[in-house]
């Protein structure tokens, strides 16, 4: 990366002086802050296109034929998905949520992987995944029950293609991989129907791929050439494990060990992660088995709002990922080729606090559950246990009501 704020002032591993006597990787080969030259990019920090490289070429066509209503309707996306995520926070801090996880810094990431998707395309997030979610047409409301306590997801994971999140680390990747062999098996790969030919994407993070879960995926999806494309987002943590606590080698490199090819993006350039998540995906469409891409990117949050990363990672580390911000760098990018002007970026902001408003004001009214619905769902069709579990937690809510109303 072209990043004159990275060159003059690197930073290694944030906490190597502390940790030197049992890293086992140099902080060089882990430097947190440049993705090295395999990584895929096409617009520096400072909204500049670069130039054609051996690393970004087989992907450049991808980008030519995007067009400049193309590139505003993706800086709308991740200013109005950071706007979400803000109001999320904000609900946090004021009581009206028990916890959120933050996807800050990672929109580029997000919106270039939702976007690459297809209607037909099926997602599995994890619990960080709300602009994958704001790409598949899931209302951004309905994203809070679960972090509020009146729901255990809030959608219907079928109504937009987009599983529940999944708190378990890695255990979407399981579910991703047989959902991939299930369209395999369906017939609906390789048929030449666009409208037909669906594949997966299973998303994880760094301290993911360490689970037993993400690797046995791996190795079921490249057996079986299974259509589904492995979206690592490397924010760089694991909560407050760094990246040289969780491989010796990055995740994009390990992809080859599992018989399919890997790829390193740089996660903050919405074109890059687009172009290379819609030809990793249309290649498992047609057939051609997994990928799997390495978003190289960065929290700038904390791991959620129980979390303070003051306690575990220096601020320059901070101030050099902010050079790199997803959303300065497309409107720098947008404004230098002359596709959008400062009434257009006026408006996008305008819209994104209309957003919030809206979605503050839902969050407020979202009615607390009348019923027991933990129940439903559980399998496709009634299933008599969970019936009759249900029927007992039931009466056993009924006696707190008559509890009270003696008490009355
Ligand atoms: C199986 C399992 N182990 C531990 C945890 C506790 N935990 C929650 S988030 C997290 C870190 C995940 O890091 P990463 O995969 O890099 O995702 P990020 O939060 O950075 O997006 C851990 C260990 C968990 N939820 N599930
Ligand atoms: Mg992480």
């Amino acid at each position: 990366m072209h990043d004159d704020a990275m060159d003059s002032a690197p930073v290694g591993e944030p906490n190597s002086v502390q940790h030197h006597e049992t890293v086992v990787s140099s902080p060089m080969e882990h430097d947190i802050t440049d993705g090295g030259p395999d990584m895929v990019q096409f617009v520096d920090g400072d909204g500049n296109r670069l130039a054609t490289t051996e690393a970004n070429a087989a992907y450049a066509q991808i980008v030519e034929d995007l067009t400049a209503e193309d590139g505003r309707s993706m800086y709308r996306d991740l200013v109005l998905v950071r706007r979400m995520d803000a109001e999320g926070h904000a609900l946090q801090r004021q009581g009206e949520l028990g916890l959120w996880p933050s996807l800050l810094g990672q929109e580029a990431a997000q919106v270039g992987a939702g976007r690459a998707m297809r209607p037909q395309d099926y997602a599995f997030p994890g619990y960080r995944e709300h602009g994958v979610a704001w790409c598949k047409g899931v209302p951004p409301e309905n994203l809070l029950g679960m972090f509020r306590g009146v729901n255990h997801g809030g959608w219907d994971s079928n109504a937009n293609n987009f599983h529940l999140y999944t708190i378990v680390i890695g255990n979407q990747m399981l579910h991703a991989t047989g959902y991939a062999m299930g369209i395999q098996r369906d017939g609906d790969v390789g048929t030449g129907d666009e409208d037909r030919d669906a594949a997966v994407m299973a998303f994880t993070g760094d301290g993911g791929t360490a689970q037993g879960d993400y690797n046995e995926a791996m190795v079921f999806a490249g057996v079986a050439n299974a259509p589904m494309v492995f979206f690592v987002q490397n924010n760089q943590w694991a909560i407050s494990e760094p990246n040289y606590k969780q491989f010796r080698i990055p995740p994009y490199q390990r992809a080859r060990g599992f018989g399919f090819p890997g790829v390193r993006v740089d996660g903050n350039d919405v074109l890059a992660v687009y172009a290379v998540t819609k030809a990793a995906m249309d290649a498992a469409r047609s057939g051609q088995g997994p990928t799997l891409i390495e978003a190289f990117t960065y929290r700038m949050g904390a791991h959620t709002t129980s979390d303070d990363p003051t306690k575990y990672r220096i601020a320059a580390e901070v101030d050099i990922w902010r050079e790199k911000d997803p959303i300065k760098r497309m409107r720098g990018f947008l404004a230098s080729k002359g596709h959008a002007d400062d009434a257009f970026f006026d408006a996008v902001d305008a819209e994104a606090d209309q957003l919030a408003a809206r979605i503050r004001t839902a969050c407020q009214q979202m009615p607390d559950p009348e019923k027991p619905t933990m129940f439903d769902d559980i399998y496709a069709e009634p299933h008599p246990v969970v019936e009759r579990e249900k029927a007992e937690y039931v009466d056993y809510l009924a006696s707190f009501a008559d509890a009270t109303e003696g008490a009355h």
